[in-house]
Formats: structure tokens, C-alpha cells, sequence
């Protein structure tokens, strides 16, 4: 039983694999993006890899939205603190594209400026005195926070 069993299992998986080799003739998939054969090779069997059915596209890098540095973009069209009070104050800002904005620890907890989705303009731990600049030229909406408190968050527009 267990011996016929093997074969019949054995005979099932023989026949998959002849149908995966043969590729063609299996229309019920119409995705363009499937792929009998993914460009990406394949993991080793047995090696514990983790096998994708689609090739996996290389993330294409996030446009520039503006430019980021403790301090030197320029003068300031708008200041935010971070302050003792775990809060970015003021939390909403509102920018022209080209306008500088400035970050400033001003208690003695550190912070730091992330934003969402764009690592180029986030900033490095921030100490006390410290400064954040980033220079937007890409109108839009940006959330941020700081990564050390939960809920301290802001977000600047852009505008064009
Ligand atoms: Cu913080």
C-alpha cells in the first residue's frame, strides 16, 4: 500500500514537471506579468530560499524630492522645534517650492526628522542645538516623525 502509494506520488510529480517544462498549451493565465520562467534564477531546492513565481524587479530609486543637511541650504522660510515635549511645533508647516525648512532640538532629548518614504531628506539623530535643513522642490504633502516617540509627527506642504 505504502509502495503504491510512493509511486503514485512519484508518478504525480514526474507528471507536473513535465507539464511545468513544456509551458505551453496551460492558457488560463492571462497575466502578462506571470512567468513560466522568471529571469530571476531559482533558489537551490532544499537550500531554504524563498522562491518568487514573478521576477523580482529591482526598486527603482525614489525621485528627489528636495535637499537634506544639518545646516548651509539657506535661510530659513520656516522653523520647527522638537522640543522636551515630545511634539514638532508647529506640527503643520506650509512651503513654497525652493523654501527652506529648519528643524531644531531645542530640549535636551534627542529626535530626529523621518520622513516617509524618503530617506534622502530624513535626518541623523538630532542632539540638543542641533539643526535639521531640508530644501523641498518637488510640491507635496510630506509626513514625518520621530522615530524615538510614538505620536511626535508633522507634516509640511508643499506647495507649487
Ligand atoms: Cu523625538
Amino acid at each position: 500500500m505504502t509502495r503504491v502509494r510512493l509511486i503514485t506520488m512519484t508518478a504525480a510529480v514526474g507528471l507536473g514537471l513535465t507539464l511545468a517544462g513544456c509551458g505551453q498549451g496551460i492558457s488560463a493565465n492571462n497575466d502578462p506579468s506571470f512567468s513560466w520562467f522568471p529571469s530571476t534564477p531559482r533558489g537551490t531546492p532544499g537550500s531554504g530560499q524563498v522562491v518568487s513565481k514573478t521576477p523580482i524587479a529591482k526598486p527603482s530609486a525614489a525621485p528627489a524630492v528636495g535637499q537634506g543637511q544639518a545646516k548651509g541650504l539657506g535661510t530659513p522660510a520656516s522653523s520647527i522645534s522638537a522640543g522636551d515635549d515630545l511634539k514638532f511645533t508647529p506640527a503643520t508647516s506650509t512651503a513654497k517650492s525652493g523654501d527652506v525648512l529648519q528643524w531644531t532640538t531645542t530640549g535636551t532629548q534627542a529626535h530626529n526628522v523621518t520622513f516617509d518614504g524618503q530617506p534622502d531628506i530624513t535626518s541623523p539623530t538630532l542632539n540638543k542645538g542641533d539643526t535639521w535643513q531640508v530644501k523641498f522642490t518637488v510640491a507635496g504633502k510630506y509626513t514625518y516623525h520621530c522615530t524615538f516617540h510614538a505620536g511626535m509627527d508633522g507634516t509640511v506642504t508643499v506647495g507649487g
